[in-house]
C-alpha cells in the first residue's frame, strides 16, 4: 500500500481552513458549530470520492464506509473553543488517505470515522460515548454546554443528514493517530509513540452559594464570598491530594463562572469545572471522595453546595495485537526513534474500546503544545506517523 503524503497534507490544510481563526494554524470548529458541519459537509465529500459511503449518525458522528468487514481508522474534526488544527483532525486526513491507498492497491478493506463533540462541548467525548452505547442517546440530550446549550438542540443541525447507528460488529478493530498533545517525543527527539493505555478521567461542576453584598461595607468576616470559597477549596484538594497522587496525576478547575463577576461586588456564587485524570480507577475514586469531603467542608462555613452529575470514562488498555503491529511498523521506519507511552490525553478510542480492540499512535507536538492556537508538528513528522500507521494496517492483514 503506497501512501501520498502530498495528497495527505494538502487535504490535512483544506479541512484547516473549516474555522479558521486567523491565529497561526489555529482552528474554532467546536461541535455543531457552523464550520463544523460544513466540515464534515467537505468530509463526506472526500469521502464519497475515496470510493466510501459516507454516513452520518443521529449524533453527527461521520463514517466512510468500505463495502465489507474491516479496519476502522479515524478520530474527531470537532475542535476546542481555541483548538489547534490537527487534534483530531489528523487522525481522521490520515485514516482517509490510508483508505484511499488501500483502494488504489485493492488493500485491505478499511473504514474511516470523524466522531462528534470529543473535545466535550457537551460531555466527554460524546459523540463516541453515545455510539458505544455508554451513554444513552436521551441522556445526552440532557447535557448542555457552558452557555445552556442543550446537546438535544445542538445536534438539530445534522438535520437530514443523520442516518442510523452504524452497526460496530462491521469492524474488526480501530487504530486512532493523533498528536502527543505532550513533550515527550519532542523532547526525546524521537518520532513515533505507540500508545499502551489512556488514562481514565472524571469531570463535574461544582457550585457554592454565599451571599452577594457591597464590597465597601461588608465586614471580611461576615463576609460569605464565593470566590474565598473556591480558593479555600482549592487549597484543602491539593494539600489533601499529596498522599494520593503521583507524578502523572492531573487535576483542573478549568472553568470558573463567578456570579456577578463584579469588582464592587463581593461574589455570592461560583459554578467552576473540576477534572481529574490518572490510569488508576482506585485512585480516582479517592480523589472523588477528598473532592466532595472538602467541598463539604467549605460548605459548612455558610455555603450552599451542589454537584453537577458526574461525567467520566475508566483507564483502558490497547489490544496488544494491534499495538503490536504498531510496534513492528514504527520500528521498521523509524528504529529507535519511537517509544511505547501512555496517553494523558483523552480520546475517542477509549469508548470505542468496548466494542472492538483498540490502539493509538502519537507523532510529536512541538514544544508539546496542544488545545491552543499555537499546536502544531513539523509536516515530515506527521508523514512519517502516516507511513507507519499504513505499515502496521498492511501487517494486519487477517484484520482487513
Ligand atoms: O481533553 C482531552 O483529553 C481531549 O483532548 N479532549
Ligand atoms: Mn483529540
Ligand atoms: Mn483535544
Amino acid at each position: 500500500m503506497q501512501v501520498n503524503p502530498t495528497r495527505f497534507l494538502s487535504s490535512l490544510h483544506a479541512l484547516r481552513q473549516f474555522g479558521a481563526a486567523g491565529i497561526g494554524k489555529g482552528v474554532r470548529r467546536p461541535a455543531y458549530s457552523e464550520p463544523d458541519i460544513a466540515a464534515r459537509d467537505w468530509l463526506a465529500g472526500e469521502m464519497r470520492d475515496a470510493g466510501l459511503v459516507p454516513q452520518f449518525d443521529p449524533v453527527g458522528n461521520l463514517f466512510g464506509l468500505a463495502e465489507g468487514p474491516g479496519l476502522l481508522l479515524g478520530s474527531h474534526s470537532d475542535s476546542q473553543p481555541e483548538g489547534g488544527w490537527l487534534d483530531g483532525a489528523l487522525g481522521v486526513m490520515a485514516a482517509l488517505e490510508i483508505a484511499r491507498a488501500a483502494r488504489d492497491s485493492d488493500g485491505p478493506q478499511v473504514s474511516v470515522v470523524s466522531f462528534q463533540d470529543e473535545e466535550g462541548r457537551f460531555g466527554v467525548t460524546t459523540g463516541s460515548n453515545v455510539w458505544s452505547g455508554a451513554l444513552p442517546l436521551n441522556k445526552a440530550d440532557g447535557l448542555s454546554d457552558r452557555d445552556g446549550v442543550t446537546f438535544r438542540d445542538a445536534r438539530a443541525a445534522v438535520g437530514a443528514r443523520g442516518g442510523d447507528f452504524v452497526d460496530p460488529k462491521r469492524f474488526t478493530g480501530f487504530i486512532e493517530m493523533h498528536i502527543e498533545q505532550g513533550p515527550a517525543l519532542d523532547t526525546a527527539g524521537e518520532k513515533i509513540g505507540v500508545v499502551d493505555g489512556i488514562v481514565g478521567i472524571r469531570d463535574m461542576k461544582i457550585t457554592l452559594e454565599g451571599q452577594q453584598n457591597h464590597a465597601g461595607t461588608t465586614p471580611m468576616e461576615l463576609r460569605r464570598d464565593a470566590f474565598q470559597a473556591l480558593a479555600r477549596f482549592n487549597h484543602l484538594i491539593s494539600e489533601r491530594f499529596r498522599n494520593v497522587v503521583t507524578p502523572a496525576t492531573v487535576w483542573t478547575i478549568g472553568h470558573v463562572s463567578l456570579h456577578p463577576n463584579a469588582a464592587s461586588i463581593v461574589p455570592g456564587k461560583v459554578t467552576f469545572s473540576m477534572q481529574w485524570r490518572d490510569g488508576d480507577a482506585a485512585r480516582l475514586k479517592r480523589m472523588e471522595d477528598i473532592i466532595r469531603a472538602s467541598a463539604a467542608e467549605v460548605a459548612q462555613t455558610g455555603f450552599k453546595l451542589s454537584f453537577g452529575p458526574m461525567l467520566g470514562l475508566e483507564p483502558v488498555t490497547m489490544d496488544a495485537t494491534l499495538r503490536g503491529a504498531l510496534e513492528e511498523s514504527a520500528e521498521a521506519q523509524v528504529p529507535g526513534l519511537w517509544r511505547r507511552m501512555p496517553s494523558g490525553a483523552l480520546h475517542d478510542a477509549t469508548n470505542v474500546s468496548k466494542l472492538m480492540p483498540v490502539a493509538m499512535l502519537f507523532v510529536p507536538s512541538i514544544g508539546g503544545i496542544s488545545h491552543d492556537f499555537a499546536e502544531d508538528t513539523a509536516e515530515a513528522d506527521l508523514v512519517t506517523g502516516l507511513e507507519v500507521m499504513a505499515g502496521a494496517v498492511s501487517r494486519l492483514t487477517q484484520w482487513a
